[in-house]
């Protein structure tokens, strides 16, 4: 993962030690001495990534990151707080100036990798949504933005750890926000893994019990866990188990004994990354779905089912197999929007729609073609098939009355139908057009049925 850092320190030798580290790695890094430069550096050409120090003339870290997260220019960057050992309220003093993570010195190869990368993934992933949100938003569709602290605080984790004190200690931190699952077993932890949809798992790499890298590691491997962020409880000394959990695939980790405020950014840093690709891949298929269908009636659209029908009419080609294609349209619609308002209107069409959608079959494809006028596709299908079918759609339409969504208003409400099969070698445009003659037919000869045009021109 390429990236661009910036690292702020006021210590030159300090700067040198980061900027080679990083360097070594392949990150682009960008230095700045002081809190002023870092800002200007910042506005001017946002990084992916700041690694901020605290102590510095003029202007501390603390307010250097405020003014970071509270310009919208800079406030979607990572900065990441390095802060002396010792000093636990440097900690929560950055917390509360917005900070995202911090290290503290002098800094460990471990960490700071392990640090980066997953901020990096994280803003990777908002990234990623902002943009799709813009273009959603460009197109009229979908709104998000007040869910997401809602959906954080029921975020769902699953902690396995067989150490009754740190248990204690950990759900007494996570329970005032999350829903916590507790597993001591790794197997049942598994099983559990499995059937359910938790947003982060939290494993003690010291379990006595089991082998808990293997878990993870079984974790990375299935599918439906793979994206699965994984935070690990380390033990100081287990140097060995950090390295290999890293190898597999572990999110982050936390060393005991646990810092809470440090488990508490961790912690939330993991569960936003899977929560934002979890409504990425949503709103993937959300926008899928907006593309091909029509919001009113929850038919396919007209692009979609004519990109199809050329599509089923290349296949046809090659197996002979016959494709017919109706067009149906409300009788005197008009007097509907006239007579009872425009919302009406709309009921009446939402309920033709779904009574198309019962009287077809599956492979059928039911679009919306236009304002009050529908196709059906229907693959593999003969003349007389087809004419029985529109005859068929015809009665239920004809036949049962229509409601309002209020339920006051009832409605005789009857279509015309026109309705051919193609013929070798056509396409899409000439086959509804011919359709569209015959509908024109039927509205000519009075209405309410069905007129079948054969292609045959002889006919
Ligand atoms: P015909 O029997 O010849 O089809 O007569 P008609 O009144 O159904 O046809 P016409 O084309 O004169 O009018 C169709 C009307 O449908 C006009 C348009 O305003 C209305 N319409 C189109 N789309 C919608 C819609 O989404 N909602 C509502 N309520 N009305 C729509
Ligand atoms: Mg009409």
């Amino acid at each position: 993962m390429s990236a661009r850092i910036l690292v702020v320190d006021d210590v030159i030798p300090n700067v040198k030690i980061l900027e080679a580290k990083l360097s070594v790695e392949y990150y682009d890094v960008e230095t700045a001495y002081n809190g002023p430069d870092a800002l200007e550096l910042a506005y001017n050409s946002p990084p992916d990534l700041i690694l901020l120090d605290v102590m510095m003339p003029q202007m501390d870290g603390f307010e250097v990151c405020r003014r970071l997260k509270k310009d919208p220019r800079t406030a979607h960057i990572p900065v990441i707080m390095v802060t002396a050992l010792s000093e636990a309220t440097d900690r929560v003093q950055g917390l509360e100036a917005g900070a995202d993570d911090f290290l503290t010195k002098p800094v460990d190869d471990i960490a700071l990798f392990a640090r980066v990368k997953s901020l990096l993934r994280l803003k990777m992933m908002m990234d990623e949504f902002r943009l799709r949100e813009e273009t959603s938003s460009d197109l009229g569709v979908i709104n998000t933005s007040e869910e997401e602290e809602v959906a954080i605080r029921h975020a769902r984790i699953l902690l396995i750890d067989d150490n009754e004190y740190s248990v204690d200690q950990i759900t007494k931190v996570y329970d005032e926000e999350y829903d916590v699952v507790v597993e001591r077993n790794m197997d049942e932890a598994q099983a559990l893994l499995r059937g359910s949809d938790f947003d982060l798992v939290v494993i003690s790499l010291d379990a006595a019990e089991n082998d808990p890298l293997r878990l993870c590691s079984r974790i990375r491997t299935f599918e439906e866990t793979r994206q699965l962020p994984i935070l690990t409880l380390v033990d100081e000394v287990d140097k060995d188990k950090l390295m290999k959990g890293l190898e597999i695939g572990i999110s982050d980790y936390v060393m005991r004994p646990i810092d809470i405020n440090e488990l508490i950014v961790r912690t939330r840093t993991q569960i936003l990354r899977k929560q934002y690709q979890d409504r990425l891949r949503h709103n993937y298929h959300r926008s899928m779905e907006l593309a091909v269908t029509d919001s009113l009636t929850g038919l396919y659209n007209r692009r979609y089912m004519t990109n199809h029908l050329e599509a089923l009419l290349q296949r046809a080609k090659m197996d002979y197999k016959p494709v017919s294609v109706l067009i149906m349209d409300i009788d005197f619609f008009k007097n509907v929007n006239d007579t009872h308002g425009h919302d009406v209107g709309d009921d009446v069409i939402q309920g033709f729609a779904s009574r198309i959608g019962v009287g077809v079959r599956g492979v059928d494809l039911a679009c919306r073609y236009g304002g009050e006028e529908f196709v059906v596709v229907m693959p593999d299908t003969d003349l007389s098939i087809a004419s029985g079918v529109s005859e068929r759609l015809r009665r239920q339409i004809a036949d049962q009355s229509f409601k309002d969504s209020k339920g006051m208003i009832e409605l005789d409400i009857t279509c015309s139908i026109g309705v051919t099969v193609s013929r070798e070698q056509e396409d899409a445009a000439t086959l509804l057009k011919r359709a569209d003659e015959a509908l024109y037919a039927a509205k000519r000869d009075g209405r309410n049925r069905v007129v079948v045009n054969s292609g045959n021109v002889a006919a």
